[in-house]
């Protein structure tokens, strides 16, 4: 394959971006009054505005030629096809199966698949209306008020998400907690308040193997075994989601109890699977049903809309615009919708673990940068944080805002004010502020002009920090479906073009294996000489004052 960046249509980029880094947002507006027209899209009940970014419509064309010429479509179609294109791990990437809703069978590595998806789904949803209908009972025959998910990363970070996202949508006298960190203090914290008479574990793991799922859900074992005193009543309290069965009924989870999941969905892709247990005992079967129809819905637009009006691409094409040829390194994720404050760090991991990586599909280190440092929170409260840093910082940081034009209660007074915020800011970070408008601003306030000359500099905004805007009607569970996807293809289609695997984790990976030696040390209890100096004087240093209980 050609080398992306000898492609000519990154050559011809190269060549534009000398052309365009220095004109300014300010004056695109104030040249093309139809601009919002031009670069917003709408699917369903979402728009998505791209117009404040450093874009002419040539850099539109040569950007997609850049996606024809990297053979988007290609790849598209093979993802969808069921081909084993995680080819490190030889596996399909078929999470768009899992809320395909059309007749067609689906298939992953050539073996039909829609049935047992079918199948699955539908021994979750009995599960989830057992217990929200009380009919699932404790040991002691009482139903379960609190749900806790023990997982972590794809197995913990996407349920969190939607469950915080949709808590409107919740039953209210079930409480869905999670619990991810080794650290005693998660999972104590969370056990504090509850009863294990009327508690229900999910052990969400697909290997079943990684240490801190583990620990936490033999933690949750004895505890309930403290109350419980018998194995056998067990069941009524434990579930586990994860392709690896015999672990799960070897840790003594009843097989009736055990719902499946395949090696062709990743898992910062499997919140569509089992592992959406605690989602879909949150919101029930219906909402579940919805989320996965905004989700497919997406993944049909995704599959056959044209190339230049299809949102996931053009998302994906203004981060490579951004991060390859203005060489900014990080993207913001900035919702305006307080539901909606995990969004960011569930991105996080969906986008730097899928494009987090330097080499490229045929084993070579690229040339060129790949996936960006997501970061964001909740858009009102970082204008309160680090929002500094993006209206006058030296960074560019490109940002995605989103918004709901209403949300649950509506209460004038709070979204009205809300949604200024947005609008303000979007386009503070386009237009900045100018000398002449900081010098009649001051002037205006009665400055002289020696306070003037001394403030000046401190108030100019440089403006032309481009941004783009999600506004939906509300946040319910099929526009968080269609979200996610939109966002899930905008990463495929950008390690589409940077060549990359997007869907195995080398580096996740090794952090499970990391700790195993040192923690078998640490076990051993002696004074360790193995390891660089800074490494063995502070495990040495922690021997020594590890309070003595620890052993
Ligand atoms: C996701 C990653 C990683 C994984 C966790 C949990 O794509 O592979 O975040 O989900 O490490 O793994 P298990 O589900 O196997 O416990």
């Amino acid at each position: 394959m050609t080398q992306l960046t000898d492609l000519p249509a990154w050559q011809a980029l190269k060549e534009h971006y000398a052309e365009i880094k220095n004109e300014h947002m300010r004056d695109m507006f104030e040249q093309q009054p139809s601009r919002f027209e031009q670069f917003s899209l709408k699917i369903n009940d979402i728009l998505f505005d791209y117009s404040k970014n450093r874009i002419s419509q040539q850099t539109m064309d040569l950007l997609l030629q850049l996606a024809e010429q990297a053979d988007v479509s290609g790849w598209r179609q093979k993802m969808f096809a069921g081909e084993p294109i995680n080819h490190t791990e030889n596996r399909a990437v078929q999470h768009p199966a899992l809320r395909y809703l059309g007749n067609e069978p689906q298939y992953a590595d050539g073996e039909r698949i829609d049935e047992e998806i079918k199948e699955e789904l539908k021994r979750v949803k009995a599960l989830a209306e057992s217990i929200r209908t009380r009919r699932w009972r404790g040991h002691s025959n009482q139903p379960i008020t609190d749900v806790v998910n023990i997982g972590i990363g794809g197995s913990h970070l996407g349920p969190l998400m939607a469950t915080e996202a949709l808590r409107p949508y919740a039953i209210h006298d079930l409480h869905i907690h999670y619990v991810s960190n080794i650290d005693e203090n998660h999972i104590n914290n969370t056990l504090e308040s509850l009863n294990p008479d009327t508690t229900l574990f999910i052990i969400s793991s697909k290997s079943f193997t990684t240490q801190d799922t583990m620990v936490n859900a033999q933690t949750a074992k004895t505890w309930l075994l403290n109350k419980i005193q018998s194995e056998s009543l067990l069941p009524q309290h434990l579930v586990a989601v994860t392709s690896n069965i015999q672990a799960a009924t070897e840790f003594g989870i009843a097989e009736e109890n055990i719902f499946k999941m395949w090696d062709w969905v990743g898992g910062r892709y499997s919140m569509w699977s089992a592992i959406g247990l605690s989602i879909v005992i949150s919101i029930g079967s219906e909402n579940f049903d919805d989320l996965l129809q905004g989700a497919y819905e997406v993944d049909e637009h995704f599959k056959t809309a044209p190339l230049a009006e299809n949102i996931p691409v053009i998302m994906a094409l203004l981060g490579i615009w951004y991060n390859n040829f203005f060489g900014a390194e990080s993207i913001a994720i900035l919702p305006y919708d307080q539901n909606m404050h995990r969004f960011p760090a569930y991105l996080q991991q969906a986008d730097m673990e899928s494009n987090g990586k330097g080499c490229d599909r045929s084993g070579q280190t690229v040339d060129y940068t790949t996936g960006p440092i997501l970061f964001g929170e909740i858009g009102i409260a970082s204008q309160h944080a680090f929002y500094q840093l993006l209206h006058q910082g030296t960074k560019l940081v490109p940002s995605d805002m989103l918004a709901p034009i209403s949300n649950f209660l509506c209460i004038a007074k709070h979204h009205r004010a809300l949604m200024s915020n947005i609008f303000a800011q979007a386009e503070a970070l386009m237009k900045g502020k100018t000398e002449k408008e900081v010098i009649s601003e001051l002037t205006a306030q009665g400055m002289n002009s020696e306070q003037i000359e001394m403030l000046l500099p401190y108030k100019i905004f440089p403006g032309n920090r481009p941004t783009n805007t999600f506004l939906f009607y509300t946040l319910n569970p099929k526009t968080l479906g269609s979200l996610i996807a939109l966002y899930e293809h905008k990463i495929f289609v950008q390690g589409v073009i940077w060549n990359l695997n997007s869907f195995d984790q080398w580096g996740v990976e090794l952090g499970k294996v990391l700790a195993t030696n040192i923690l078998e040390e640490i076990n051993a209890g002696q004074l360790v000489s193995s390891h660089d100096c800074s490494t063995n004087g502070l495990i040495n240093y922690y021997m020594d004052l590890k309070p003595k209980n620890l052993g």
